[in-house]
């Protein structure tokens, strides 16, 4: 029986060497040289895949992502029905996305920017100093990645609030939850940080009316997905002043098109979908454990909820 490696990217023979390396005796077979289809039992898939594909595979028992999200898996056609899709819960992730969130929200704090122009204009002045205590974060999503990069924030002494769907307890975030919940933590947020799925639920979920609630002068950084956000909103908003600047690190579509505007906004930092890089070698042993669960008929981890969509 063998695992199916689906991604149109170079990753793909890093991700066979990590999986032979936790388990020499894996049958790797790299798409589209899948063998004959009764051999694959698990898949392991990127971006581009076309899931309808997976429906070739009559002995599939797992669909992994090879990152944190899952949406690129369940968009239409969606995978076959039945089979479960695990995601993955990665240290190494975690670590880079919170150095991601850490590094902005510092950036703004800090007037980064600002100095940057004053740079540019070869122009010594020094700026009010910023106070920890007041600059309120909120971070759209306390889940794997949202909760640790919210304890960072924290340890810094800023005052963090976190939005979710269910009622969720991190130490010393204050947690909101539902529609009203979100309003209510857009009014007091000085630096919004969207760390959510992309499901119906939560594409565009940064608009011009969520973006008005934030208080004058707020930043918005997105390291989650491009649907989250609106980017002609955003870029009305940061045209108004409303918003002050935004980090961006994913789009819709990406590559990010070259005649954008966002590329050339002075407040905009663009990155290529970089803040977290799912490194094979830290991400294959939950892989083959999960196979292993699955061939053996034990419970499966970190598998997606189809009701919730993520
Ligand atoms: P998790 O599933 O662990 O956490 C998701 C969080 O979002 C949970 O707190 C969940 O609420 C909340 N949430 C989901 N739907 C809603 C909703 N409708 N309303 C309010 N809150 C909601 O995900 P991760 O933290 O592991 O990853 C988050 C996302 O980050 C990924 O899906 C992916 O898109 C993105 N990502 C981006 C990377 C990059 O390099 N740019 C790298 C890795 C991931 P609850 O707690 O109630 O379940
Ligand atoms: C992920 C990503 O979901 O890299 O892991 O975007």
């Amino acid at each position: 029986m063998a695992i199916l490696l689906c991604t149109k990217t170079t990753a793909m023979n890093d991700w066979r060497d990590a999986l032979l390396a936790v388990d020499p005796a894996l049958d790797i077979r790299l798409f589209p040289e899948a063998g004959d289809p009764a051999d694959i039992e698990a898949a392991v898939c990127w971006n581009q895949h076309d899931m309808g594909e997976l429906r070739r595979y009559p002995n599939l028992k797992l669909i992994v992502s090879m990152g944190a999200g899952v949406d690129h898996l369940l968009r239409q056609p969606g995978p076959p029905p039945g089979i479960p899709v695990a995601r993955l819960k990665d240290h190494m992730l975690t670590t880079g996305m919170t150095e991601f969130v850490v590094l902005n929200v510092l950036r703004f704090h800090r007037q980064d920017l600002d100095y940057r122009a004053q740079q540019a204009a070869r122009v010594w002045n020094e700026l009010p100093a910023p106070v920890t205590a007041e600059r309120r974060i909120g971070i759209l999503g306390l889940g794997e990645l949202g909760a640790a990069s919210a304890r960072a924030l924290v340890s810094f002494g800023f005052p963090v609030m976190g939005w979710t769907r269910t009622p969720r307890e991190v130490e010393g975030v204050t947690n909101f939850h539902g529609e009203d919940g979100l309003d209510a933590m857009l009014r007091q947020t000085d630096i919004l940080c969207c760390l959510l799925p992309l499901t119906p639920q939560t594409r565009g979920v940064i608009n011009a009316r969520t973006l008005a609630l934030m208080p004058r002068g707020a930043f918005v950084i997105n390291s989650a997905r491009g649907g989250h956000l609106v980017a002609e909103d955003l870029l009305a908003a940061l045209d108004s002043g409303h918003i002050a600047a935004a980090a961006l690190d994913v789009f819709e579509p990406e590559p990010l098109p070259a005649e954008h505007p966002l590329w050339s906004h002075p407040r905009v930092l663009v990155w290529p979908h970089a803040a977290a890089i799912t490194i094979p070698s830290s991400a294959a042993p939950q892989v083959v454990d999960n196979l292993r669960r699955a061939r053996e008929g034990r419970e499966l981890i970190n598998l997606v909820d189809f009701s919730a969509g993520y």
